[in-house]
């Protein structure tokens, strides 16, 4: 009786066979990687995201549209940059390199100094002095990374680091490494095989605009192999104090609260902008108040705790909510967790917080109204 009691219990709370673990992106999408057998595979098991419908953002467009947020702030270091990590980690390690560096506005930073010491290399990173998230900086300091604060932005230290790579034996890990794209496209075949087909619009953030071009070229490939019939509008959003791919020219000093796209002079623009042009997308800016207000709305609404770049996607689609068709399917991407910057989390929020309280309960319970 006992044991088969304990039998019932446990074929019952034992786990589904049919739901394996998620192998990471390269194992899951190999065919469509410029992989073969003998590339080791350095992963944590990135991509595998969740699609979340956001029904308080369908209810603020109405028109009968539905909403998803890629929620890549899931991934193992927080970001989507461990999609294109992956790769950029596996080739290097395929070629023989012992070291990698980066510029970052600090998810970059995080993600190669995780994958690099995976595969046993080592890892420097140029960062803004001051304009790293808290998270982001605990991250690469935790991974092991050598980190270099420099007194000058971003663009500054992509500029070095493109330098440094070409000079010693380095190999260069930012997104004008062709695996970092090659990667991250597999967020966009991870939408079409769980919604049978391409969204009508891809809402996405950009700060040097590569991941929008990772997107566009894997949204491509599948077309192109009938697994999707048509292909989204690609709509890119900015911060408007940095927003170098709406104006169409470089912003010398860029500023946001978005730090992760506190960018002036996007690597990748040429490809921005045919991305736009063939897709027959837009680019926009959001203010720093539009971004903050879509970030509270997925908290408290939607219970996802992103970080302000990652909210521009949605702040992006509210403001362009006049010009959505009815009935259209889009996503939001929401490339980065909340957590990597509580600095913001703390001072933007509408959420009761008091402090001081007796440790008695009536006191408790008199601050809760009771
Ligand atoms: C959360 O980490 O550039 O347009 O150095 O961290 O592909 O540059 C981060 C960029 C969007 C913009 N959302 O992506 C870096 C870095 C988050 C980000 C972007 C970034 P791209």
């Amino acid at each position: 009786m006992v044991k088969k009691i304990i039998k019932n219990l446990t074929t019952t709370f034992r786990v589904n066979k049919s739901y394996k673990q998620w192998p990471g992106l390269i194992k899951a999408y190999k065919k469509w990687l410029p992989v073969n057998d003998s590339t080791p595979i350095i992963t944590l098991q990135e991509g595998g995201t969740p699609l979340l419908e956001l029904k308080s953002i369908n209810e603020i467009i109405g028109k009968n549209v539905k909403v998803y947020a890629k929620y890549d702030g899931l991934n193992p270091t927080g970001s989507f940059k461990d999609r294109g990590m992956t790769m950029a980690i596996s080739k290097a390690k395929e070629e023989g390199c012992e070291a990698v560096i980066c510029a970052s506005t600090g998810n970059t930073s995080a993600a190669a100094a995780a994958y690099a010491k995976k595969g046993h290399m080592r890892s420097y990173v140029l960062i803004p002095d001051g304009y790293v998230a808290q998270g982001k900086l605990a991250q690469a300091l935790v991974y092991g990374a050598e980190v270099l604060a420099i007194k000058g932005n971003f663009d500054k230290a992509l500029e070095i680091v493109q330098a440094l790579s070409e000079k010693y034996p380095i190999t260069l890990v930012n997104s004008v490494n062709p695996y970092r794209l090659e990667g991250q496209k597999t967020a966009a075949f991870e939408i079409i095989d769980y919604l049978g087909e391409a969204p009508d619009w891809l809402c996405i953030p950009m700060g040097n605009a590569g991941n929008i071009s990772a997107y566009w070229m894997g949204f491509n490939q599948y077309f192109k192999a009938g697994l999707s019939k048509k292909l989204p509008k690609m709509m890119g959003f900015q911060a408007e104090g940095s927003a170098p791919l709406v104006i169409g020219k470089t912003v010398k000093n860029p500023d946001t609260i978005a730090t992760a796209i506190r960018i002036g002079n996007p690597v990748n623009k040429e490809k921005a902008n045919i991305v736009k042009e063939e897709s027959k997308g837009k680019f926009t800016s959001v203010t720093d108040n539009e971004i903050i207000n879509a970030y509270k709305l997925l908290g408290n609404k939607e219970g996802i705790f992103c970080e302000p770049a990652s909210a521009s996607s949605v702040a992006g689609l509210i403001k362009l909510k006049n010009e959505i068709p009815n009935n259209s399917v889009i996503v939001c991407v929401l490339t980065g967790n909340g957590l990597k910057d509580p600095d913001c989390a703390i001072k933007n929020n509408d959420a009761v917080f008091k402090s001081g309280i007796d440790p008695d309960l009536n006191k408790v319970a008199e601050n809760m109204g009771f």
